[in-house]
């Protein structure tokens, strides 16, 4: 087992990572940017080294500066946590060539889910359903017409190297296809330096479900269930839970066996997750894959008993796993709490926390590296924590999240805690009757 992990990366996931470190008796190593000298996960480490200027690029995505820290502090294992350098395959490649263990998958692996036309290339082959859509790359606008009318409209172009929603655009009908196509292609160039789109059919009022998977270096790999993530914001998740209210133990079978060939098609090994489209009549599709921890695997630790951090820990130090499926025991639901003004368009409000209580009591798990005092500054994404409701059934645990909401004091930011007391009282959410289209139609009181 590894001896001293550092951990490349700040804000609550960091703290989530020491925090399970401790427990397994492992030091651990935290890196802080100039704006986060008096962050929480660099008091509760055993060691902290500063990297830079607050800008991510000068700090948190310094690749140099991360591998001097490892070096002068001796850690045998870097961290990514999520966003930053977690799908950098660069990072874990030279991690390896240092002789740190990066604390994922490989490489290899997160290549083989990055560029989105392969990924899709390998789950056909692999037998996992995808969205009916062109093989390949579009190579110009008279194919992206030739194509559309083939598979039917409404379609939708996505960009290769996306994910995220950047780069896309649905096409409703074909006098509106020459601007998308240019327009979608320009965005994914000034993105991601790679132009490169393809078609699918747009599936029309889709569920986001993902299903949390885990795979060994010996070939093993179970799932353990799903999260249903439709409560979405242009593209930023807002509330996740599991058991999802769409879910049946029969499409939970099948979606969970096609998330295991999934990430046996690459040999995946570490936590990951695969996310799926689902439509009305419950055909599922294959989205992406996601090769790191998430925000919201912690609906997931809750409803089945696992810490993922410390699976994920045990996998990349070589354990193997059980290789059985773990199916959801309690009902889970987590809020984000953004410092955004839900009244405003969610615009962030970062500045000084003056005032703070966290709720707590039964069935409450708050991840957050807040206290009274914190400032929260504006250089990075405007989470500052989240609220794990968990009781017996769907309806207690909304319950029970609205009471830790209303328990939930914080003074001198903006945060959408309002938005998710809102919410937790709709009639739709509260029957589970809602899409990734939900939150276009919803508007604060
Ligand atoms: C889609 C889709 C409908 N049909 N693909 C959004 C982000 C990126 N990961 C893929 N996305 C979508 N792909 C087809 N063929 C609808 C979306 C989509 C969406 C997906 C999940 C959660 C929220 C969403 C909001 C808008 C669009």
């Amino acid at each position: 087992m590894f001896k001293k992990i550092l951990i490349a990366n700040r804000g609550e996931i960091a703290l989530r990572i020491i925090r399970t470190c401790r427990e397994m008796g492992i030091k651990t190593v935290a890196v802080y940017s100039t704006a986060d000298k008096d962050s929480l996960h660099v008091k509760f480490a055993d060691e902290a080294v500063c990297i830079g200027r607050p800008q991510s690029a000068d700090s948190y995505l310094n690749i140099p500066h991360l591998m001097a820290a490892a070096e002068i502090t001796a850690a045998d294992a870097i961290h990514p946590g999520y966003g930053f350098l977690a799908e950098n395959a660069r990072f874990a490649q030279i991690c390896g060539e240092h002789g740190i263990k990066f604390i994922g998958p490989t490489p290899e692996m997160i290549n083989a889910m990055g560029d989105k036309i392969t990924a899709k290339e390998t789950m056909i082959k692999a037998g996992v359903p995808v969205v009916p859509g062109g093989e390949g790359l579009l190579s110009s606008v008279e194919e992206a017409k030739g194509l559309a009318k083939d598979i039917g409209y409404p379609v939708i172009l996505k960009a290769t190297a996306g994910g995220g929603g950047k780069g896309m655009r649905v096409v409703w009908e074909e006098s509106e296809m020459e601007r998308a196509y240019t327009t979608a292609k320009a965005e994914a160039g000034a993105s991601f330096k790679n132009d490169g789109v393809y078609m699918e059919k747009f599936v029309e009022e889709p569920r986001h479900i993902e299903i949390q998977i885990a795979g060994d270096r010996y070939g093993k790999v179970c799932h353990m269930s799903e999260r249903d993530c439709s409560i979405q914001r242009r593209h930023q998740k807002l509330v996740e839970e599991s058991p999802s209210p769409f879910m049946t133990n029969d499409l939970r079978e099948k979606m969970g066996e096609a998330a295991v060939k999934a990430a046996s098609a690459i040999n995946y090994e570490s936590v990951g997750t695969i996310e799926f489209l689902v439509d009305k009549h419950k055909n599922f599709y294959f989205m992406e894959m996601n090769t790191r921890i998430q925000v919201e695997h912690c609906v997931t630790e809750e409803v089945t008993n696992f810490d993922l951090i410390k699976e994920q820990i045990k996998i990349a130090s070589g354990e193997s796993i059980s290789g059985r499926n773990y199916y959801p025991e309690m009902h889970a639901i987590e809020c984000r709490i953004n410092a955004e003004d839900p009244y405003n368009d969610f615009r962030p409000s970062p500045g000084k926390i003056t005032v703070l209580h966290q709720p707590g009591g039964h069935g409450v798990r708050i991840d957050s590296h807040t206290y009274a005092g914190y400032i929260i500054p504006p250089y990075y994404d405007s989470m500052i924590g989240k609220i794990i409701a968990i009781a017996r059934t769907r309806e207690e645990a909304i319950n029970t999240m609205s009471r830790a909401l209303s328990e939930y004091v914080v003074e001198g930011v903006k945060t959408t805690i309002p938005f998710h007391q809102q919410l937790m009282r709709n009639e739709d959410f509260r029957k589970g009757n809602f899409t990734t289209k939900f939150l276009e139609s919803f508007t604060m009181l």
